[in-house]
């Protein structure tokens, strides 16, 4: 196991260095950064008050809105010259989020991406086609770390151009893909129409994440390119990919808590909740000396799982991502997670992975569509089949959401492509109700 120490350090020794970790990221962010000191000094907190795991309780949240006030270079706990690398968030609804990295973070980075990378049995003999995008979103150059870190052979491809993706696979014999699942859907499709059959190649293990999906686009992804897929989580407040991991177990993400240390919220009341219950994922970097982050409010919904885990890891795990607060879909009061729609879809033969959620309004009434490609093979058949198969997914679908949904049977191939995050929904309503 990469650095099987810190990884397996029994659970006592963990919390001890946590602690530790915590008094000196709230004395260098009290010292260094005027936001985190005027927060401080209204929650009443000095640092010398932290003493305990559970003082973080006491410790006021960062939220994104937070880190937009401050841009671009707010948050800096050190001197501009010390960052040696930058990365942002993509800022589709606002200003965007910079992460500042010192050489000290960017060895961290390098660190738990080599952890991820190894804890789905990846080592230094295997080559490592990096497809998530270079620049500043940080999936391509945080897999590219994770890779040379462990001295792996590491294909800075970035994303996009399948068929050069393809050919690169086939021509170094390339065992390891890092991409979106999303990305990882539509490679397989195009090798399929393309007669490339990836299936029985070399590639054996893939790294997933950067969006949601389920556990359902799991098994397809497995089955199509013939490998085991890891579900990776991370985010650009905290460092990008590498906060947590699934390790061969596939249960759970082994969070990385020597450097980031997990809560759980009700979103509502700010409390913190027990392991098991689910909520606000709330993550507080221990190690970052560019852009340190007290309690950052992820919006993602999951809960922890502090069994210990099979494989000897003794980080708590937390559950493959359930929704994310802002993402959830409030239809006619109902709570709609675009995961519960697509389980339901990868269930049903006949479609395709491909679907577009569409929520409008006519009148006083939410309406609920969603939009999925027919097979091919479905495609020539007879309306009266398409129209059954539609009434049956709305059947599906009202069991899964407890709602009215339409469904609506697209062509092949008219539904967007994602090379990166893809875009699931369309809220057409002029005032959404999504919080
Ligand atoms: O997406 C970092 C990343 C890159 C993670 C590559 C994994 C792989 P951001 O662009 O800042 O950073 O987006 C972070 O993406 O708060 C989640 O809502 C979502 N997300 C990330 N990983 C997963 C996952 C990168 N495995 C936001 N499952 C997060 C579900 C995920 N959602």
């Amino acid at each position: 196991m990469w650095n099987e120490a810190a990884q397996t350090l029994p659970v006592d020794h963990l919390r001890e260095l946590q602690v530790q970790r915590l008094r000196a990221l709230v004395a260098l962010v009290y010292e260094r950064v005027p936001f985190y000191r005027k927060r401080l000094d209204e929650a009443g907190v000095r640092p010398e008050n932290v003493t305990s795991l559970a003082d973080l309780a006491t410790l006021p949240f960062t939220s994104k809105y937070d880190m937009r006030e401050v841009f671009p270079f707010g948050l800096f706990a050190c001197d501009a010259s010390e960052i040696v690398e930058v990365h942002m968030s993509s800022g589709t609804t606002g200003k965007p989020v910079v992460g500042g990295y010192t050489r000290n973070d960017l060895s961290i980075w390098g660190e738990v991406m080599a952890r991820t990378l190894d804890a789905g049995g990846v080592g230094a003999e295997d080559i490592i086609q990096v497809a998530y995008g270079y620049g500043l979103f940080t999936g391509g150059l945080g897999g590219h770390y994770g890779g040379t870190t462990l001295g792996a052979m590491t294909l800075p491809m970035s994303s996009g151009n399948t068929f050069r993706q393809l050919n690169t696979m086939a021509d170094f014999g390339t065992t390891t893909l890092l991409c979106t699942p999303s990305y990882a859907q539509f490679i397989a499709e195009y090798a399929a129409e393309h007669d490339i059959d990836v299936a029985n190649g070399p590639l054996r293990a893939g790294f997933f994440g950067a969006e949601p999906w389920s556990e359902a686009m799991r098994a397809d992804i497995e089955a199509k390119l013939g490998i085991k897929a890891y579900d990776i989580y991370g985010l650009t407040e905290l460092i990008g990919p590498g906060v947590a991991g699934e390790c061969s177990e596939q249960d759970g993400l082994h969070i990385f808590e020597d450097h980031f240390y997990p809560e759980i919220i009700d979103p509502d009341t700010g409390e913190v909740l027990p392991s098991g219950e689910k909520g606000e994922l709330v993550l507080t970097t221990l190690t970052r000396t560019g852009t340190p982050v007290l309690r950052y409010r992820t919006r993602d919904i999951t809960y922890l799982m502090d069994e210990p885990c099979p494989c000897g890891r003794t980080s708590r795990r937390i559950h493959r991502l359930m929704g994310r607060n802002d993402d959830m879909l409030i239809v006619r009061g109902v709570n709609v997670f675009p995961q519960q729609v697509e389980e339901v879809l990868l269930r049903v033969e006949g479609v395709e992975p491909y679907y577009q959620i569409v929520v409008d309004r006519d009148g006083a009434m939410d309406t609920l569509e969603v939009e999925v490609e027919m097979a091919a093979d479905l495609f020539s058949d007879e309306v009266k089949q398409i129209l059954s198969l539609e009434r049956k997914i709305e059947h599906e679908l009202k069991l899964a959401l407890g709602i009215q949904a339409t469904v609506k049977l697209v062509n092949p191939k008219t539904i967007e492509r994602s090379e990166g995050k893809a875009k699931r929904i369309v809220d057409r309503r002029s005032v959404p109700t999504g919080v």
